[in-house]
């Protein structure tokens, strides 16, 4: 039986015997990965949910954990399907950070994009980033943190670019829970994204901006100098930069605040 409700239970009774073949099922019968990647996501807020109302413990997670990995790992060919390179883009969780769930939902929903996506995985140190950016020629840092104490190795990556010179070729995009767009640019990055499909928003913005092989965005994505313009004209809201959890489907908002380079 192929059913997104399903799936989505699946996830929150942590079956992980049985997510391979209801995925693969709903595969079969033609429903769009999107959607299973969306029911795979909804199951796994809610575990999120039981883990704060301290019905599940980290053994849930763990499995949860496995769960979504797997039923990601089925749909990533189905999601990247005849699309070209819009831009590289080299993505991790930062050091010290294990949770890998919402950096691999980005990495798939930018694959589907179009963008190429070098997936360094969790727990990376700055130097292998930069080395990461060296190799491919990288458009892009995107960086995942769901912990507040590593919401400080976004900074380390920032700086380690600039030491080795690349900090000026690079844009720095970053998602997780702790982080909002005041505390990103603080941070030394350039934009926050409330979720995986703002990420793609951003990343289009930022290639459309750099005249790159991406198609034109809704709304141009404007070069930096023309957002420190901006953030001299009206200096950064704090109600701009919106919490994670939000459920949001605003544009994402370009750096307002002093950009730290
Ligand atoms: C699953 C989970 C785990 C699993 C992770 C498994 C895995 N493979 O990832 C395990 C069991 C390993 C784990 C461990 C820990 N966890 Co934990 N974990 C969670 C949980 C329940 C869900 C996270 C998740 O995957 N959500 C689903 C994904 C899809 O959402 P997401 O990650 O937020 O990503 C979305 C956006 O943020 C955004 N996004 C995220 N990254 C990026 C990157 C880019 C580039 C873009 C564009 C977008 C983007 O897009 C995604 C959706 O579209 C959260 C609670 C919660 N409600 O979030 C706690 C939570 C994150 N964990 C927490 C804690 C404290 C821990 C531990 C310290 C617990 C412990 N005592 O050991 C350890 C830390 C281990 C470590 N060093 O990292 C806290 C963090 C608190 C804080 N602010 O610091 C939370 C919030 C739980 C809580 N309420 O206390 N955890």
């Amino acid at each position: 039986m192929a059913d997104l409700a399903k799936i989505k239970e699946l996830v929150v009774k942590l079956e992980i015997d049985d997510i391979e073949k209801a995925v693969k099922d709903a595969l079969d019968a033609k429903i769009p990965a999107e959607e299973i990647l969306k029911a795979l996501s909804d199951g796994m807020t809610d575990v999120g949910k039981l883990y704060e109302q301290k019905e599940y413990y980290l053994p849930e997670l763990v499995l949860a954990g496995e769960c979504m990995n797997t039923g990601i790992a089925l749909l990533k060919p189905f999601l990247k399907a005849g699309r070209s390179s819009k831009g590289t883009i080299v993505i991790s969780t930062v050091k010290g950070d294990l949770h890998d769930i919402g950096k691999n939902v980005a990495a798939t929903l930018l694959t589907s994009a179009g963008f190429n996506i070098i997936d360094l995985g969790k727990d990376v140190e700055p130097k292998d980033i930069v080395a990461a950016v060296k190799k491919n020629n990288a458009d892009m840092v995107a960086l995942s943190s769901l912990l507040t104490m590593t919401v400080v190795e976004i900074e380390n990556v920032a700086k380690a670019l600039k030491e080795a010179g690349l900090r000026d070729k690079v844009k720095i995009i970053c998602g997780g829970a702790p982080l909002n767009q005041e505390l990103a640019e603080k941070l030394g990055a350039d934009y926050n994204c409330d979720d995986a499909p703002q990420g793609v928003e951003v990343a289009t913005k930022i290639m459309a901006a750099k005249g790159g092989a991406a198609p034109a965005a809704k709304k141009e994505a404007k070069p930096a100098a023309a957002k420190k313009e901006e953030a001299k004209a009206a200096p950064a809201k704090k109600e701009e930069a919106k919490p994670a959890a939000e459920p949001k489907k605003a544009a994402a908002k370009p750096a307002a605040g002093k950009k730290k380079k």
